[in-house]
């Protein structure tokens, strides 16, 4: 039995906030959002956070705009330091107790890093899941300072989807958005708004997940002040506080009707899976999904019978029927993922049990939704859904561009593993040793890493409107949600993979691999695509033991852009790479 921890913060106390909406059409389609130092108070029982904030808020406000209206954001970058999180590698992984410490507040030993205390407010802006031109598109490099601005045009010619705009420093996304720099963006449309679906306050609310931890002062009291804490054998940062729109374990009063939620993982590290619990039993029929990282799927879909698996930047637009519940009804929402996540089962069933220290994971619960009086709205939503998108062809994939992605843990002297990644070329000659080998029905080929870190030469030159096929190998006992910019992108496939490598086999460039298309025994889990993977996705899970095709086709937008993994302590260590998008004319002139 494991030992559990009592939380120093009442769960369910604090009321559900919702983000301020910026609607884009109210402001002829010209915005401005400043980046600010905030004061943000994350539970009724804790004292005031220093934050980093769109709008110096907690997530910043939800912009609201219509597909084909273009909006302008100026963006003001008017942070003041010091930075507001305490980041810390604790000295030990756990306490005496045997209890992690990234599962209780408080630095747990370490030392503030001084780096980041240095560090005095650059920042660059995302709109994840924008088409977006590559200028405005938020280069990890192409910093504003304190007191620079920048005016980013979003054309909005895209299906209506619940977007999010984060910041994407190179090298401290985990810090910045950490502290706060995140905030949604909804794109509506009217087929979507023909559906009848639930638009605005109160039957849309928007449900942003994050984990977060605090300090303690000398007296073990919890400060507010944000910690970001990692130890020497987890490189990610895994908090033990549920945060959603900025309260730990908020509580939502809802009417017996249907409310649409739009739900995202805007954690750094952290997978949710969602169970909704009621009377200690799981209630997931009463969820529908209808739409997913960009926008509606084609038909609604069912939750998975373990729960809705979001990895970070997943998201998920669920009705949720609460219509037949008499008042004071109760219904939890718990998480039953444990840290880091890999894909391993566990019973929504035992939803209300799934703390867990080991897997990082002391405090299950998420929210609450407690029904109150109204009259009990029963609403019929249609079968059909979206009609403006299907799975690419055969025939539209025959001849696709390949390419190979090999996601890898490096074994580093003194500090933790590094989670990273190879892109791979096929290579003709035979030498044995810094080659990674796929077999599959019998037939090896072999690959040559040809790019490992975000500086090394570009390798993807992809041709605008041509469908291309990447596959994702997954060498690492980590889940990684891989995130590519710009277009979205549809699942083709998941299958299992058995591998050996060999000692010392991961280095810079030379990988020594061997990888076969088949299960290996050991493998527990199904490698199937969920009926709410196969939308229009910008974040795609890669479990281990897996390889995961998925079709990219890049369109209107010509430059550079980045594709990574959205475990935020991945990204910031090289877990990403650039690409540039061009049209097939320009290609003979490429050098
Ligand atoms: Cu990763």
């Amino acid at each position: 039995m494991t030992p559990t921890l009592v939380s120093p913060l009442a769960s369910f106390v604090d009321g559900l906030h919702v983000p301020r909406r910026l609607i884009a059409k109210e402001h002829d389609g010209s915005l401005v959002v400043r980046m600010r130092m905030g004061e943000h108070r994350f539970h009724r029982d804790l004292p005031v956070s220093k934050i980093w904030g769109y709008e110096g808020t907690v997530p910043g406000p939800t912009i609201e705009t219509e597909r084909g209206h273009p909006v302008t954001v100026e963006w003001r970058n008017e942070l003041e330091g010091p930075f507001p999180v305490a980041v810390t590698t604790a000295p030990m992984h756990a306490d005496a107790q045997g209890v992690p410490v990234q599962c209780v507040p408080g630095l747990s030993g370490g030392t503030a890093d001084r780096n980041a205390v240095a560090l005095t407010g650059h920042a660059v802006v995302h709109l994840h899941g924008g088409l977006t031109p590559a200028v405005y598109d938020g280069w990890a490099e192409n910093l504003l300072a304190p007191g620079q601005s920048a005016i980013f045009h979003y054309p909005m010619d895209q299906r209506a989807a619940l977007l999010w705009y984060h910041d994407h420093v190179m090298g401290i996304t985990r810090f910045d958005v950490y502290a706060g720099l995140a905030g949604l963006w909804i794109v509506r449309d009217e087929p979507e708004r023909e559906l009848g679906l639930p638009e605005g306050p109160p039957f849309e609310v928007p449900l942003l997940l994050q984990d977060r931890n605090f300090d303690l002062d000398e007296n073990g009291r919890l400060t507010g002040r944000l910690v970001h804490k990692t130890d020497p054998e987890v490189m990610e940062a895994f908090a033990p506080f549920t945060v959603v729109n900025g309260k730990v374990w908020p509580v939502l009063d809802v009417q017996p009707a249907v409310y649409r939620f739009r739900v995202i993982n805007a954690s750094n590290a952290r997978t949710y899976r969602l169970v909704l619990v009621r009377n200690g039993d799981p209630e997931l029929d009463r969820i529908t999904q209808i739409g997913t990282d960009h926008g509606l799927l084609r038909a609604p879909t069912s939750m998975p019978s373990e729960g809705l698996v979001l990895a970070s930047a997943e998201r998920a637009d669920l009705l949720v029927d609460f219509s037949d519940l008499a008042p004071g009804s109760l219904l939890t929402l718990f998480n039953t993922a444990k840290a880091p996540f890999d894909g391993s089962s566990y019973a929504a069933t035992r939803a209300e049990a799934a703390a867990d220290l080991a897997g990082l994971l002391p405090h299950p619960e998420v929210m609450q939704f407690k029904v109150v009086r109204g009259s009990a709205q029963r609403r019929v939503f249609p079968a059909a859904l979206a009609t403006d998108y299907s799975a690419p062809s055969p025939e539209e994939l025959a001849d696709a561009t390949r390419r190979m992605i090999l996601l890898v843990e490096r074994e580093l002297d003194g500090e933790p593993n590094m989670l990273t990644m190879r892109e791979l070329a096929p290579v003709e000659d035979s030498d044995g040793t810094g080659l990674l080998t796929v077999t599959r029905n019998g037939e090896t080929t072999r690959y040559r890493a040809v790019a490992a870190h975000f500086e090394d030469v570009t390798t993807f030159f992809p041709v605008l409107g041509e469908y291309e096929v990447w596959q994702l190998i997954n060498l690492t006992g980590d889940t990684h949600p891989i995130h590519v910019h710009l277009d979205p992108l549809q699942i083709l496939s998941r299958r299992p993979i058995r591998y050996d490598i060999a000692e010392g086999g991961i280095e810079d460039l030379a990988i020594t691999a061997a990888v076969t298309l088949e299960r290996d025994p050991a493998d527990q889990l199904d490698h199937t695509i969920d009926d709410n993977e196969r939308g229009l996705k910008d974040t795609v899970r890669v479990n281990p033991n897996e390889v995961v095709e998925i079709a990219v086709r890049f369109t209107n937008y010509s430059g550079r852009y980045m594709y990574h993994c959205h475990i935020l302590e991945h990204e910031d260590r090289d877990m990403m790479r650039p690409f540039v998008t061009m049209p097939m004319e320009l290609m003979p002139f490429m050098a």
